[in-house]
């Protein structure tokens, strides 16, 4: 399993509503990440910037680069776009994080 971890920005005011939409998430998103091989999959916030800390595994990173093609992910990014900062297709802007410690 390789880790990977990435943030993405939050608009400020929006927190309870992030929290409301991710505790309802959508069965066929959690059935595509999952297919897609993602485990351990958590999203941290600081509620002092707003931005949103996520971290994953996956034993093969490369299928990642199938879910920005997938008709539910863009769903969900369009439902999204209104409360985070994204891309021109409604991706949300993403910073990927280097690992620099690892204790099992
Ligand atoms: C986030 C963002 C990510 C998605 C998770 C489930 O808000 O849209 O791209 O993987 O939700």
């Amino acid at each position: 399993m390789q880790r990977i971890a990435f943030t993405m920005k939050l608009h400020a005011g929006f927190e309870e509503e992030y929290r409301r939409r991710h505790d309802a998430i959508w069965p066929e998103l959690q059935t595509l990440l999952h297919t897609t091989g993602i485990r351990e999959y958590s999203i941290f916030l600081d509620e002092e910037t707003g931005t949103l800390f996520a971290v994953l595994q996956i034993a093969d990173p490369s299928a990642l680069d199938q879910l920005p093609k997938q008709p539910v992910m863009q769903r969900w990014w369009d439902y999204m776009k209104d409360i985070m900062d994204s891309n021109p297709d409604h991706s949300p802007v993403t910073k990927s994080l280097k690992e620099v410690f690892y204790l099992p």
